[in-house]
């Protein structure tokens, strides 16, 4: 397959005015007829009409009214083109899919009888023949008829205009969109479903109605949603000033689905993982996810959908802006200072333990990238997760204020534009006067960044000298790098732990109290400090001010300082980590080389003094206390032993389970939450603390505390406390344990068998489970309820196994690679973009000893030997070998 290239982009022949799109809708064949009004465009250098197809059957082709023959155009390779056409044509297009057939889940699709699409990022080109492309944008007529029984409701973007029967048992709907919109937007739905509804008043004054869709029986699991949209549009009102443009926004929920969910014009469908939600059925991390990512799919509505991106290399343009949207979304809606700490915390971890490895892997691309083969392979940790950070970089340096400026000139210069990431870039620039230039970097350079600091304090001038130094390593088609514009927020503690006062005149700029921002622009540069009396501990990259690695050598009493005292709640959070992380290695290597395992009651310690702090937030202590993941360990390697880490981790555990077994039963008990359900940052910070306690506790495998877990099993009123005894039972190594797990498993999956949702739980928690390996897995994989063609249930099993079961899927005979290649091999024949994601799951093959890296190339070559590979599996293939 061939890459397709940045500097290659052409702007579209022919402009779209309007489309008018008609579909007889039917399981096996739908019949879709399209007319487009299209406009030559002055600015291409291309004459022809292009248009995208895929998998489609063409029916017939009318211009002008005129039917085109076989000479009329040229159909190769998934394009068509129109010779000789005049400036304003309208194209009448005929065109027959398969829906049933559809098992990419991508274009129209059928899920549990019900119809549905997903158009980003080509896809409407398995609908019909289009320019699909995003920066042609227009005005969209849809009319669907459909049987009435089987499809009651028939939905599409923007108003409904009009609706009624045709006799026959079909019946219509016609629904007009006021906003010009790319083709990815486009949806529809087509289906037996049910919907909660509420009329909502905007700041303005204006009403709008409100509807969550899902099938009938989950009628009972859409309150979450809703509120978690209210808040949406209440929150970008407040924060950004941006009103809903739309009489009516729709949430529709569908159980099979590629991504967790899409942003189409007014018509937002969701993976059901990501709606449904009721105490019986959805942990703690489930309501949180849902509320983030209904904020998501809402604020795309204006960061995605009113500007929309140029061409797929600008695609962080709209998701690194809109992650960052939803952080900042869900920080507030906890609003206390530590809450925020906590949010960004789990959002860091998931950076570091995911993008860092992408970034430092065969697949590390930049947010903008500069080629692709297959653009759904990019939808990718970098893209969304690294350019939240860049976007939040943004903010740090022009201030919160600042951005809110920029952005207001943003959408004031390119509303109903379709722009690149260098407009954005622009608009903030410009709209605070800042030179942002070098700061273009972070979208062209991939690669990890690494900030070495080192300090001297002078005690006669009382001064402290901060020297940062900035390296990055290669990547994939970049040897070399320049050095980034990094923002590095510090502080200075003394030695009781509270913050100086900062005095420093190299360019820095003030931050929270106590907090100056260093600007890193070039390869190393030194920031003096005066007035300082003396010798401080520095907290660096307070609130993880940028997406680097940052390396100072602490020693480990300057770490528990910071870990007491540091005002900046995530360094504390930061300190105890690297705690951890440093005698994680160690014991890595004690367990590789067969040495003693041991553990120094300092860190114990540390702790325990977190443990017991009662001015900490339950679920910020949780964090402190949850160590490093095996994923997280293995990145410290430049050579990966999955059992050792493994060993050591467990070590580690077992140890501080024994030094805080008092505390850590105290925190069990005096965190227990009332039986009735609330979800809320307390609430679920307690629960998250006792669950910790629980999973500890069960190290000691001993008959009262499986006991203790048991009971919550049984008795749990959600299923966050329900789910955590489950894990934590199965992820305990005793006998007592693992009887009690599979007594459980089986009442487990019996009280749900109706809830997909959990169901995935169930084989989530098993694939993830130490006790679980290949053969285990083949076993779990001939249960009835399991089926590779949907992508939850796939990824609740396979995906967790391979990427969160490290000792097993690493097992030195190298079966859990075996058992991998034949996963990819069959879903690539039902879904590709699935599919690659899996490949992914070796990508990193060369950073394990030669004996796994042979058997691991074995698996990659027999996936790239086989036959039918689609260009999504043969990308990452072929990538994670060169
Ligand atoms: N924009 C969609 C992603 C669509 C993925 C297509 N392969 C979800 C989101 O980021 O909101
Ligand atoms: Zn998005």
């Amino acid at each position: 397959p061939q890459a397709i290239y940045r500097k290659d982009y052409t702007a579209p022949s022919f402009l779209v005015d309007t489309v008018d799109i008609g579909f007889d809708l039917d399981p096996i064949t739908t019949r879709v007829a399209t007319r487009l009004t299209m406009t030559r465009n002055p600015d291409s250098v291309n004459q022809n009409i292009v248009l995208n197809g895929e998998a489609l059957e063409l029916v017939q082709l009318r211009m002008n009214g005129k039917l085109l023959t076989k000479r009329g155009y040229t159909l190769q390779g998934g394009i068509l083109q129109i010779p000789d056409a005049p400036d304003q044509v309208v194209l009448e297009i005929e065109t027959l899919t398969h829906p049933e057939k559809n098992t990419s889940l991508m274009g129209l699709y059928v899920s549990n009888g019900n119809f549905f699409t997903q158009c980003e990022a080509e896809g409407f080109r398995k609908i019909t023949f289009f320019p699909d492309r995003p920066d042609v944008m227009a005005k969209y007529t849809v009319m669907l008829r459909a049987d009435k029984k089987k499809y009651p409701v028939l939905l599409s973007n923007g108003n409904l205009v009009e609706q009624g029967d045709l006799g026959d048992g079909r019946h219509y709907a016609k629904w007009e969109d006021p906003f010009k919109k790319p083709s990815y937007l486009f949806a529809l739905v087509a289906a037996k479903l049910v919907c909660q509804e509420e009329t909502y008043q905007l700041k303005s004054g204006r009403k709008v109605l409100l509807q969550v869709w899902v099938e009938k029986g989950n009628l009972d699991k859409t309150q979450h949603a809703m509120e978690s949209l209210k808040h949406s549009i209440r929150w970008d009102e407040e924060r950004f000033g941006l009103e809903l443009d739309l009489d009516r926004f729709m949430i529709v929920a569908v159980g099979d689905f590629n991504m967790g969910a899409m942003e189409n014009k007014g018509l937002n469908i969701f993976n059901t993982k990501f709606v449904l939600a009721n105490p019986r059925i959805a942990t703690d991390v489930d309501y949180a996810n849902i509320e983030s990512v209904v904020g998501h799919e809402y604020f795309h509505n204006w960061t995605g959908n009113r500007v929309t991106c140029r061409d797929w290399f600008q695609l962080s343009l709209k998701e690194g802006l809109t992650v960052f949207r939803d952080q900042e979304f869900s920080a507030d809606m906890v609003g206390t200072a530590s809450g925020r700490a906590v949010k960004r915390i789990e959002d860091v971890r998931l950076l570091r333990q995911v993008q860092f490895a992408e970034d430092a892997g065969p697949m590390a691309h930049p947010v903008r990238p500069d080629s692709y083969v297959e653009i759904n392979n990019f939808y990718t940790v970098t893209i969304y997760e690294k350019g939240a950070e860049v976007v939040r970089m943004v903010q740090t340096l022009v201030g919160r204020d600042g951005f809110r400026k920029g952005m207001d000139l943003y959408f004031a210069r390119h509303d109903g534009q379709a722009v690149e990431c260098d407009d954005f870039r622009a608009a903030m620039a410009d709209a605070n006067r800042r030179n942002l230039k070098q700061f273009e970097r972070w979208y062209s350079q991939a690669g990890t960044p690494q900030v070495k600091a080192e300090t001297s304090y002078d005690p006669l001038a009382k001064t402290f000298e901060i020297t940062l130094s900035q390296t990055c390593a290669a990547t994939p088609g970049q040897a070399k790098k320049l050095p980034f514009h990094i923002p590095v927020a510090v502080g200075l503690l003394d030695a009781e732990g509270k913050d100086l006062v900062l005095h420093c005149d190299d360019g820095a700029s003030a931050g929270v109290a106590g907090t100056l921002v260093l600007e890193l622009t070039k390869a190393k540069q030194t920031f003096r400090f005066t007035q300082v009396n003396e010798q401080p501990v520095p907290s660096l990259l307070r609130d993880f001010s940028a997406p680097v690695v940052l390396e100072y050598d602490y020693s480990d009493a300057e770490l528990a300082l910071l870990l007491a005292h540091d005002s900046d709640p995530f360094n504390r959070w930061e300190a105890s980590q690297r705690l951890a992380m440093r005698r994680l290695v160690k014991l890595t290597d004690a367990a590789r080389n067969n040495e003693q395992l041991t553990l120094d009651p300092m860190f114990i310690d540390a702790l325990r003094g977190v443990l017991m702090d009662d001015t900490l937030d339950p679920a910020f202590r949780e964090l402190v206390l949850t160590l490093p993941s095996e994923a997280m360990v293995a990145e410290q390697f430049s050579v990966v032993d999955s059992q050792a880490i493994h060993a050591a981790r467990q070590f580690m555990r077992g140890m501080v389970a024994q030094g805080l077994r008092t505390e850590l039963l105290n925190a069990y008990e005096t965190n227990l939450t009332p039986d009735a359900y609330s979800p809320d940052a307390e609430a679920s910070g307690k629960r998250g603390l006792k669950n910790l306690a629980l999973s500890y506790l069960l190290e000691w495998a001993d008959e009262s505390t499986c006991q203790l877990a048991l009971a919550q099993f049984d008795t749990a009123h959600n299923m966050t406390d329900r789910q955590a005894a489950l894990s934590a039972l199965l992820n305990a190594e005793s006998k007592a344990a693992t009887k009690a797990a599979s007594k459980s498993l089986k009442r487990f999956y019996k009280d749900f068998k109706n809830e997909p949702l959990v169901i995935d739980k169930w084989f989530m928690l098993q694939g993830m489970a130490h006790a679980t390996d290949v053969a285990a897995m083949r076993a779990l994989m001939t249960h009835p309820a399991f089926t590779l063609k949907n992508p939850n249930r796939a990824r609740s099993l396979i995906f967790s196994f391979c990427n969160a079961n490290p000792a097993r899927f690493h097992a030195a005979d190298g079966s859990g690679y075996a058992f991998w290649a034949e996963q990819v091999i069959a879903l690539n024949a039902i879904n590709p973009q699935v599919a690659a994601r899996l490949v992914r799951s070796l990508d990193r093959w060369r950073k394990y000893a030669p004996k796994a890296q042979e058997l691991m190339l074995l698996a990659l070559q027999k996936v790239a030997n086989s036959k039918k590979l689609s260009k999504d599996v043969q990308e990452v293939v072929s990538k994670s070998l060169a």
